[in-house]
């Protein structure tokens, strides 16, 4: 009985602890998309790219003809001074839809321009419930505690067991029973 609540108490700590971190992982996604220079020598490539706010512009290209770089008309990203190797990446903040142009400094006169269109960021639904870090416990369940990052949980767990033999005692054969009925109550409820 006791090692069932154990069991319980571990998963569902550890459920959070995934949760949260995947959700940070999802909020910090964004897609790359790489702007390089085209075979011209003078062209961005592609010239024109339409991306949502939290998405990265990477311009990257190396040993090209000529040096080029990257910078956005009023200063919101700059790649540098002029190289032929330039990796340089800029992530669009939630915040910063819109249309920037932006040029290679040297080649601005020769048309080396491009644009870059910022949505704002799609009104995310609920993902769906798939949910991975669901397997993982039912399989930490059945293996034991096989599972390495199981110690915290584990600990938390055995916490709260040595708590609950104490109060037990404290408390005298006569709540002993009441004890038992709050401990299948608290089951109940989070097996709900
Ligand atoms: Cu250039």
């Amino acid at each position: 009985m006791k090692s069932t609540i154990l069991v319980v108490m571990c998963s569902v700590f550890l459920l959070s602890t995934v949760m949260a971190t995947s959700n940070y992982e999802i909020q910090d996604e964004g897609e790359v998309v790489v702007v390089s220079v085209d075979s011209t020598n003078l062209r961005f490539s592609p010239e024109t790219i339409t991306i949502f706010e939290g998405d990265s512009v990477r311009f990257f290209w190396s040993g090209e003809l000529l040096a080029h770089n990257a910078v956005e008309e009023n200063g919101l990203f700059d790649s540098g001074d002029t190289s032929r190797n330039v990796d340089y990446t800029y992530t669009f903040k939630i915040g910063e839809n819109g249309t920037y142009t932006y040029v290679c400094e040297p080649h601005e006169s020769l048309g080396m321009v491009g644009t870059i269109i910022v949505q704002s960021a799609p009104i995310e639904e609920e993902p769906p419930d798939e949910n991975p870090s669901s397997d993982i416990e039912e399989n930490s369940e059945t293996d034991g505690f096989e599972v390495p990052h199981v110690e915290l949980g584990l600990v938390i767990g055995i916490l709260l067991l040595i708590f609950q033999v104490i109060r037990i005692r404290s408390f005298g054969g006569t709540k002993l029973e009441d004890a038992e009925n709050q401990e299948e109550g608290l089951e109940a409820e989070i097996l709900d």
